[in-house]
């Protein structure tokens, strides 16, 4: 299934990776794209990630959920 996310606090395309890489990390996450003009990512996943998940999974690569 697909979510689509709003994040806070990218500002580069370093952001972008980090950002990339914890949602990618994120048990059943097949894949995220996502995208820096818009501040936003879509995950493609096996379930359905509960936003607290996804919220933890940011902060702790200091970046948060809109
Ligand atoms: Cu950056």
């Amino acid at each position: 299934m697909k979510q689509t996310l709003s994040i806070t606090g990218m500002t580069c395309n370093n952001c972008v990776r980090h950002v990339t890489e914890a949602l990618r990390e994120l048990p059943g996450v097949r894949d995220a794209a996502v995208d820096l003009a818009s501040a936003s990512a879509t995950i493609e996943a096996d379930r359905e990630i509960p936003r607290d998940e996804i919220a933890r999974a940011l902060d702790d690569a200091g970046y948060a959920l809109a």
